[in-house]
């Protein structure tokens, strides 16, 4: 057998530029770059490896490691989970820095290959600079707190461990019902060594992702229960979308009348004025989507985890005679809700439902009532997205003039704070990879890395950010990569002086917004929210900040003024970032649903006894669907 003598990086690199993956007869490359930010543990080893091989793996330098394991994350999401990019990191901190943005990976089935560095396997020199000494274990480094996060780990302890360890990363990588993000721990001194690497390993390897089709008696249960169903409901979730399942999905709707209520991650699985839409569901979701889904009789899961914002913490299904019918790749997930479980691609599966169930509708004033509330629904959009509120806009208006600013297939991305839940009711969304909602996760800090990922999988459209702004201020580093890197991207950041989410939760379980503004101290004591005369705001300037780290940056006063800001940005071939100040106290409403968020069970304050009682009578509601 024909062999390479190679350093195990030099190998790993080059078994990375080599890995295609092929779905419908598409064929690309896997992994199209590499993140990552140097120091012991990878600046000789992957460094030497990655300067060698520059168009194999392209190398991009990030500010933070959990930026650019968000930055990948963007990357796989956009690209169907049919590409993604690598990060390597120096031992110790650089290391765990990722481990955040690993669980977020893994929590939203997303594909990243995480290289931390990792202490010497020989164990000669230790403890290293960086090294956790374990007092218990010798095998034990810091880079074992990705085991729990990560769909696959192993630690690369001998140069020829690379081929096994490679091979199942990819494996776990391209498989639609097991990914998340793969961890391969590398001792610094292991990726130094050479070995005989056989060539084999070295060339071109396609991964075929399948379309696995359901079974002949899991499909037929599944007719069966909606051909008995006279109420059904589909639920669109991310499988929908990575799927490519939209159209399918359509053909589906308009052929048995069945409606549907979208999840984050499945928001554009049809566009918003389809009749068969009515929209986000659950906790944050549409009064038309909410009120169908408490009646109805069946729910069709079709790619999605059912998070307990889809299900309002189990109370958005109240029909007494509700069933579940779950399609889905991943076998943990059809099983849930006591489903009849078919386990098969979203697309195809729709495909052989439609064909199954030729000539079969649900009656004509089902059909009609969904059209009638997407239609009720839209006014609402409406009337949220023109409030004309005074002296400070509401952020409703903001996201209807950011909606307004954007093409079909331009993109919005978030992740954390108020805006989430805002855009999964209110976002009209004319295609299925145009919204980004982190919120498997919903992890603060990940909307500027998260949209610099998408940008460059996707550099044809627009990709609008929008930030909060504690949530900037969280990893705000990542803006100098899309300057550095030429990516450009439109960074809406709605300032409204700390947590509008948590301080409106906050006051609802009767804790007057505790720790949610930014507050200064008087006389060297700590001034509480709720105090009746609030001191003056931190001298905050965020868009001198935004400039300070080379975007365009402006402060807008208004609605107009932001349209007028979005327009330039547009034009411009640099990444803005327009500051705009909003009410915090003119939140959109929920609609007829609830989220389970404990409250404390005795308490001194009044406030807090009654937000108990309430959240008891509420809890009441809540379901097991078994
Ligand atoms: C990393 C991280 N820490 C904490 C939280 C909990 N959390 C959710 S929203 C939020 C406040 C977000 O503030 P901001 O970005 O200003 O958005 P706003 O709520 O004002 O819309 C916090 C602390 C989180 N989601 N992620
Ligand atoms: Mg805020």
């Amino acid at each position: 057998m024909a062999t390479v003598r190679l350093t195990t990086a030099q190998a790993l690199v080059r078994f990375l530029g080599a890995q295609y993956v092929e779905r419908d007869g598409v064929r690309a490359r896997f992994i199209d770059g590499c993140f990552g930010i140097f120091g012991h543990g990878n600046v000789a080893g992957l460094g030497e490896a990655l300067l060698a091989h520059p168009a194999l793996l392209p190398y991009h330098q990030a500010r933070n490691e959990q930026g650019m394991v968000h930055a990948a994350v963007g990357y796989a999401r956009m690209r169907n989970r049919l590409a993604t990019l690598a990060c390597t990191t120096s031992i110790g901190p650089g290391a765990t820095n990722m481990v955040t943005g690993a669980a977020l990976a893994t929590v939203n089935r997303l594909p990243v290959l995480l290289l931390p560095g990792d202490v010497f396997a020989s164990h000669r020199p230790d403890p290293v600079l960086q090294q956790l000494e374990s007092h218990a274990a010798g095998d034990v480094s810091v880079n074992d707190c990705f085991r729990p996060v990560s769909r696959y780990f192993d630690r690369i302890s001998r140069p020829e461990q690379v081929i096994p360890a490679a091979l199942q990363a990819m494996r776990v990588l391209t498989s639609p019902a097991e990914t998340g993000a793969v961890t391969l721990a590398f001792p610094q001194d292991v990726q130094a060594e050479a070995f005989d690497c056989p060539s084999e390993f070295l060339e071109e390897r396609t991964w075929h992702v399948p379309r696995a089709a359901a079974d002949t008696e899991s499909l037929a249960r599944a007719v069966e229960a909606i051909r008995s169903a006279r109420r059904p409901l589909v639920i669109a979730g991310g499988g929908v979308i990575y799927s490519e399942a939209s159209p399918a999905l359509q053909a589906f709707c308009e052929a048995t009348g069945i409606p549907v209520g979208e999840t984050q991650a499945g928001k554009g699985s049809l566009p918003y004025d389809h009749p068969s839409c009515l929209g986000a569901v659950g906790a944050t979701g549409t009064f038309a989507a909410n009120r169908v889904a408490a009646g109805a009789d069946l729910v069709i899961g079709i790619g999605t985890r059912y998070s307990d914002f889809t299900t309002a913490s189990t109370t958005a299904f109240r029909n007494p005679e509700l069933r579940f019918v779950n399609v889905n790749v991943a076998d943990v997930d059809a099983a849930k809700q006591s489903a009849v479980r078919v386990v098969a691609d979203a697309r195809t599966a729709l495909e052989q439902l439609t064909a199954a169930l030729a000539g079969w509708s649900v009656d004509d004033d089902y059909r009609a009532e969904a059209a009638r509330l997407n239609r009720e629904w839209d006014a609402e959009v409406e009337r949220l997205y023109s409030l004309d509120h005074e002296p400070l806009p509401a952020q409703s208006e903001v996201l209807g003039a950011v909606n307004d600013a954007a093409a079909p297939k331009d993109v919005v991305v978030c992740a954390a704070g108020s805006m989430p839940g805002d855009l999964h009711k209110l976002w009209r969304t004319r295609d299925p990879k145009s919204y980004h909602v982190e919120y498997g996760y919903s992890c603060m800090g990940y909307e500027l890395a998260g949209g610099l990922g998408v940008k460059m999988a996707a550099p044809d459209r627009e990709v609008f950010v929008m930030v909060g702004d504690w949530s900037y201020l969280m990893l705000p580093g990542e803006l100098v990569t899309a300057v550095q890197e030429d990516v450009k991207l439109i960074i809406v950041l709605v300032d409204n002086h700390g947590f509008n989410s948590i301080g409106s939760l906050s006051r609802s379980v009767g804790l007057d917004g505790f720790g949610t503004q930014y507050r200064f101290a008087r006389n060297g004591v700590p001034v509480l929210d709720g105090d009746s005369d609030p001191p003056p705001q931190l001298p905050l300037d965020l868009a001198a900040n935004a400039a300070s780290l080379g975007a365009e940056a402006t402060r807008v006063g208004s609605v107009a003024e932001l349209r007028d800001a979005l327009a330039r940005a547009r034009e411009s071939a640099k990444t803005t970032v327009i500051v705009v100040e909003v009410d915090r106290y003119e939140g959109v409403p929920g609609y007829e649903s609830w989220w389970d968020v404990p409250v404390a069970e005795v308490s001194e304050r009044a406030e807090v006894r009654k937000a108990r009682a309430e959240y008891e009578a509420a809890k009441s509601a809540e379901r097991r669907y078994l």
